[in-house]
């Protein structure tokens, strides 16, 4: 439950118990207006309700996505049997509405259309580690020598209450830092089934597989943990991931799923990461960059990405 919606509710509160003290003539019983807050109660499956849309400032017109995580311990190695009886959610990825920027912003932006996609997001959590299994219907495109041209994720955590899901910042003002999100952020530079990350990479900047541990607080102020601008004795960068692609086999452009399983551990003590507890609730946001969105693959900007529905909020086990 994030902190800012408590926050809100308090603020009703005392904004009714004001009501009640200005008003004696009033019968303060049942004439009262209603204050009390809509259940926010995690659902044991995956369920979808209305999105907050009435704060202020900070309107997502898809429907809220809540689920709980299971207990479990995987084995990553992009191999997803292991999350067969694992219910996740599925979340629509599209990519940036640029009718919704400032035209200045918008204007800067340039990127190639790419179709909106339902992905599968499924997370689950032992007493040391978060897993993540993050799938995308799609074509097995890939080339070993040019990542561009091959599929490349991001997931996103927030880290500062304030932060939105557009990597920190929300639409219009895209420039403008709202707070700090984590970002596991894989460019397909080693084989599948081959293990990224990993412990030992330092600065966050996984020099030979190129998945990074990062964190932003807009999609123009990116950095790695412990490697960027703002020092960070404390970065841990043990995160790993090892993807796959369903119809591999099948050879180059087959049909089938990608598939991106991750871990790492729930407490890394690193400011730049979000740090999980059992009972807690991790905010994800997700982002897929489709290697066929143009003749050079996929840009920075024209990834298809879930900023759209909010935060997406998973309670851990
Ligand atoms: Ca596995
Ligand atoms: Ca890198
Ligand atoms: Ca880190
Ligand atoms: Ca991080």
């Amino acid at each position: 439950m994030r902190p800012r919606r408590l926050h809100l509710v308090a603020a009703l509160a005392v904004a009714a118990l004001v009501i009640t003290a200005c008003s004696s003539a009033v019968p303060s019983d049942s004439t009262e207006p209603s204050v009390a807050a809509p259940s926010f109660a995690m659902s044991p499956m995956m369920s979808t309700m209305p999105s907050m849309s009435g704060e202020p400032g900070h309107p997502h017109d898809g429907d809220a996505i809540t689920f709980t995580a299971a207990s479990a311990t995987i084995t990553v190695d992009g191999d997803a049997s292991d999350w067969s009886a694992i219910e996740g959610a599925t979340v629509n990825l599209e990519q940036l509405r640029l009718a919704g920027l400032n035209p200045s912003d918008a204007a800067e932006i340039k990127f190639d259309p790419v179709e909106p996609v339902d992905v599968t997001l499924k997370v689950a959590s032992d007493d040391e580690n978060i897993y993540v299994l993050f799938e995308v219907p799609g074509g097995f495109v890939y080339d070993p020598a040019n990542h561009n041209m091959s599929a490349s994720v991001a997931v996103m955590f927030l880290i500062e209450d304030s932060a939105e899901p557009h990597m920190g910042a929300e639409e219009p003002e895209i420039h403008d830092p709202l707070g700090m999100v984590d970002m596991w952020h894989w460019e397909l530079d080693c084989a599948p089934g081959n293990m990224s990350g990993g412990a030992g990479v330092v600065g966050g900047d996984d020099p030979t597989c190129n998945l990074d541990d990062e964190y932003s607080t807009t999609p123009f102020a990116r950095e790695d943990d412990g490697g960027g601008d703002v020092a960070n004795n404390a970065a841990e960068n043990s995160l790993t991931g090892v993807w796959e692609h369903s119809a591999r086999a099948s050879g180059a452009g087959a049909d089938g799923t990608w598939i991106f399983e991750f871990s790492r551990p729930l407490q890394t003590g690193d400011p730049q990461d979000a740090q999980f507890v059992s009972g807690g609730t991790a905010h994800v946001a997700l982002a897929f960059f489709d290697p066929t969105e143009g003749t050079d693959g996929w840009s920075d900007a024209g990834h298809l990405q879930s900023a759209y529905n909010g935060w997406i909020e998973v309670t851990l086990p």
